[in-house]
């Protein structure tokens, strides 16, 4: 499908979308969210694509939901539209993993977007912020939630009450990203960690995806006792016998997704 607000590259089973409204630095409007949970899906469905990278321009990931377009909702248009709630929603619900490659500015619903990917690894001219304060309102799309899970309560309270920028040493160092990389090699570095997890058991990747995640919504007992049954259900994959089989040969594994 063809869409005006993204870029779509697949290439090695690794999908490369990149945000595309340069005029409005990535903002994301409800066009841009629509076609991305719509370019998401099909990614999903797509026998090609085994690992999806997200990214935006090398001066914004994206810079927030688009003013432009919200300034003037009213209170019962933002509630009866459910403002950006079904699209999350259907972003979130991706099954394969998403990495987020950030460089510029994350603000904002691009923070929060961010942060809805499996993990981030970002340029060295990174900076994260939610700033919605400034403007009146405030995280819309998961920020105080993700963000304080991420990084802990003080640091997420300090950014979203004072909408300060977060640099990417700071990223690192608070646990919001996995890796940061000089800007110029953000790409290639992130495809190639994509490419690592598109050759491995999409089984193996995709449960374990699910695991983590399982891990926000539970208990530790429900969470580790899912992970339990999951680990055991793997043993009656072939994955499991070719991937334990080629540890003990000492050769590398052929993954058949069976
Ligand atoms: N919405 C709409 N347009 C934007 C946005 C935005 N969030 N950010 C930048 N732009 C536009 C500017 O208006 C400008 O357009 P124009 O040239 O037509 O005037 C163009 O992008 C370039 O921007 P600047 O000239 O401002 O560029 P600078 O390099 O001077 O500054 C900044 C870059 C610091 C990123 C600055 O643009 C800025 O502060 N942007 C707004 C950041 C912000 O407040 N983000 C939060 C938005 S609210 C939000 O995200 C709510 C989240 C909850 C719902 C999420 C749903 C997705």
């Amino acid at each position: 499908m063809a869409y005006q607000t993204l870029n779509i590259e697949i290439d090695d089973y690794v999908a490369l979308i990149r945000l595309n409204r340069p005029e409005a630095l990535n903002a994301l409007n409800s066009q841009l969210l629509s076609e991305l949970s719509d370019a998401l899906q099909e990614a999903d469905k797509n026998e090609r694509v085994r690992c999806i990278v997200l990214t935006g321009s090398e001066k914004a990931f994206a810079a927030g939901a688009d003013i432009k377009e919200m300034a003037d909702k009213t209170g019962v248009e933002a509630y009866m539209d459910d403002l950006f709630g079904d699209q999350i929603d259907r972003i979130t619900a991706t099954r394969k993993p998403i990495i987020a490659a950030v460089a510029g500015y994350a603000l904002g619903g691009g923070c929060e977007l961010a942060m809805a990917c499996d993990f981030i690894i970002c340029a060295d001219n990174a900076k994260f912020g939610q700033p919605e304060v400034n403007l009146g309102v405030i995280a819309g799309i998961g920020g105080t939630q993700r963000l304080t899970r991420a990084i802990g309560k003080s640091k997420s309270m300090d950014m979203h009450l004072t909408g300060r920028f977060m640099e990417a040493a700071e990223a690192e160092r608070a646990g919001l990203v996995s890796r940061v990389v000089p800007a110029a090699k953000l790409i290639p570095e992130v495809m190639a960690v994509a490419r690592k997890i598109a050759e491995k058991s999409q089984i193996a990747i995709l449960t374990a995806k699910e695991c983590v995640n399982r891990s926000f919504e539970t208990t530790l007992r429900e969470g580790i006792l899912f992970e339990r049954r999951v680990f055991q259900g793997l043993f009656a994959t072939e994955d499991q016998k070719e991937g334990m089989h080629a540890f003990l040969e000492k050769r590398e594994p052929q993954f058949r997704d069976r």
